[in-house]
């Protein structure tokens, strides 16, 4: 694929975004396009979010556990970004900025260091984390009900949209993250819950999957940054009217009302 194609599907996506409207999957037309190529296209498309000013919070990484894995239909986990504009200031979701947003619950890791890849494990992820937060994902694919294949969704950035982030900050040495329980509650109903194990058999492990996925591109995590890790649960519709409530172990809640 030419990097003028590549160019003009990133401009496609990120106009259906800023114009809330959902589109048909790029592999529908552009059927040649593979994993490494959606890579191009994500990338210019955080570059033009760059250029328009925005700043990166951290990668992310999705599709790191089997619930999501099973739900979307896509075997293999991806990274994305999240930008400053994604993360929600107090506790409203507002609907009318979105297309069809679902919550999933995850923990972010904040990095003290940087790390730069290959061959880096969990435990290199731990020493190199100064806190892990709670947090609950918005994913709101721009795709029509959220119908891609795993090219389609790399170059949407991971269906990345908004993120809750919680106030309650642990050394990651005071948590066991594996065993790190999450309730996800709509309207006062558990609708989905799980535990950090669910994650790749440990959260950290997402982490250190990300590093060595960077590392390929030349690129790195970044002291700084906040990273999610993929949703411990499934992810769950989103409706105007909906209270959103999630209870994570030694991590406290985070709630929040659609608009
Ligand atoms: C892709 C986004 C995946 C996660 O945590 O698994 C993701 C999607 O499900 O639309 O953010
Ligand atoms: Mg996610």
């Amino acid at each position: 694929m030419d990097k003028a194609t590549i160019k003009s599907i990133a401009q496609f996506l990120n106009s259906a975004e800023l114009e809330k409207r959902e589109v048909v999957k790029i592999t529908k037309e552009h059927t040649d396009l593979d994993v490494e190529t959606a890579y191009e296209v994500q990338e210019q498309l955080v570059l033009m979010k760059l250029e328009a000013g925005n700043e990166i919070i951290g990668p992310k990484m999705g599709l790191t556990s089997q619930a999501k894995m099973k739900q979307m239909g896509v075997e293999e986990p991806i990274y994305g970004y999240v930008f400053d504009y994604m993360v929600v200031n107090g506790d409203q979701l507002s609907m009318s900025e979105l297309i069809h947003p679902k919550v999933e619950a995850e923990v972010a890791f904040i990095m003290g260091r940087d790390v730069q890849g290959p061959n880096i494990t969990a435990e290199d992820i731990l020493a190199a984390t100064e806190y892990i937060i709670p947090a609950l994902e918005i994913i709101d694919s721009r795709y029509e009900n959220f119908n891609f294949t795993l090219p389609d969704v790399i170059a949407d950035n991971a269906s990345s949209s908004r993120v809750f982030l919680g106030t309650t900050l642990r050394r990651p040495q005071e948590l066991e993250l594996d065993l790190l329980g999450v309730t996800l509650s709509i309207n006062g109903e558990i609708r989905e819950l799980g535990a950090g194990a669910a994650i790749l058999g440990h959260p950290a492990n997402a982490i250190a999957m990300l590093a060595n996925m960077l590392a390929r591109k030349g690129l790195k995590i970044k002291a700084g940054q906040t990273i999610l890790a993929g949703a411990i649960t499934g992810a769950v519709m989103l409706q105007a009217g909906d209270t959103v409530s999630a209870k994570f172990d030694g991590l406290g809640t985070i709630d929040f009302k659609v608009k």
